[in-house]
């Protein structure tokens, strides 16, 4: 179908592979362990991370719906993108309510969704290409800094690009920071930047939606250990470790780590690397840090990302900022 693209950042030769599982086995090797996030993300990890978004425990995404249901207009008219690039895109649910408004007031033409899940990328285009007859897909499937170095410059006026779902809260402020550089540099003067963040907020909400009472949040957190097997033939055993999730108050984030139930050793033939266990030790596998839109907004400005508008809910749990070149 002439309007959709899809390219697989991994098989294009220009991209780099020398250094494939180097960031596993570093953080594997380290003390405390830990795996890069980006791992959680096969097609399984993004289906159940689907499941999760619509668990009542898991508040941010309802609450970003609901801003965007209420405000997608508004950001329409200030934006008047003709070009919505979309890091993290997964299904593009919330991102249909974009979509919507661009297409009723005529202006969105082309859209870029990024996501490291093909799988999830290639139906999610197709399915967006029946409900829009009139827009264009390229999908790019990558992660978020290989995508974002191949865009090309947009041959249309104006280009949004948006970063939802708060998964800037995966990121470290380090990573965060190096994320808004690249942005500031592709984007024009005169472009947007909307940006989702998940605000702090007590305790036991944050805990509840990251421990929820199905287990998805656990499988899906297992399920890193299974997607690593598979890429690097390894004997994780999922039946040894155990989900868990703790709120780390004073650094204002929610760390999700396995642990270890028994003393064990696993081996990533790939990697020809042996990790040994001992009964009770984790592996973090992810950080989701929580946001106050003060400092947020100090942050994106030292990056030229000048806030515009900022829009949250009732109880100022989920913002959406955004901002402009
Ligand atoms: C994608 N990201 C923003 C989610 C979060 O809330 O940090 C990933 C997630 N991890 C466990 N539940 C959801």
């Amino acid at each position: 179908c002439e309007r959709l693209q899809l390219q697989h950042l991994s098989e294009l030769p220009q991209v780099e592979h020398i250094n494939v599982g180097s960031d596993l086995a570093e953080g594997l090797t380290q003390t405390p362990k830990t795996l890069p996030f980006k791992y959680l993300y096969d097609d399984r990890g993004s289906e159940l991370f689907e499941q999760i978004c619509k668990l009542q425990e898991y508040y941010p995404t309802r609450t970003e719906t609901k801003i965007l249901q209420e405000f997608a207009g508004e950001v329409v008219t200030i934006t008047g993108a003709s070009e919505l690039v979309e890091l993290g895109s997964g299904s593009s649910i919330k991102t249909r309510i974009l979509l919507d408004q661009y297409q009723k007031l005529g202006y969105l033409m082309y859209y870029l969704p990024i996501d490291v899940s093909g799988g999830i990328l290639e139906v999610t285009a197709r399915q967006l290409l029946q409900d829009y007859p009139t827009l264009e897909v390229h999908g790019l499937v990558g992660t978020y800094q290989e995508a974002l170095m191949k865009l090309q410059p947009t041959k249309l006026p104006t280009r949004t690009i948006a970063f939802l779902g708060s998964s800037l809260g995966n990121m470290t402020p380090q990573g965060a920071d190096n994320l808004f550089s690249q942005i500031a540099d592709i984007l024009q003067v005169g472009e947007y930047f909307l940006l989702g963040v998940d605000l702090q907020k007590p305790r036991e909400i944050v805990e509840a939606a990251y421990n929820d009472s199905q287990g998805v949040t656990a499988a899906f957190n297992l399920n890193i250990l299974e997607h690593i097997n598979r890429r690097f033939d390894g004997n994780f055993d999922t039946s040894q470790f155990m989900h868990c999730a703790i709120y780390n108050q004073t650094e204002q984030k929610i760390e999700m780590h396995l642990q270890s139930l028994t003393a064990q050793t696993v081996e990533l033939n790939n990697l020809n690397l042996k990790v040994n266990f001992l009964p009770g030790e984790t592996i973090r596998t992810e950080i989701s840090r929580k946001f106050d839109l003060h400092t947020i907004q100090k942050d994106l400005r030292e990056y030229k990302l000048i806030p515009q508008k900022v829009w949250h809910d009732e109880h100022q749990w989920f913002g959406l900022i955004l901002c402009r070149l």
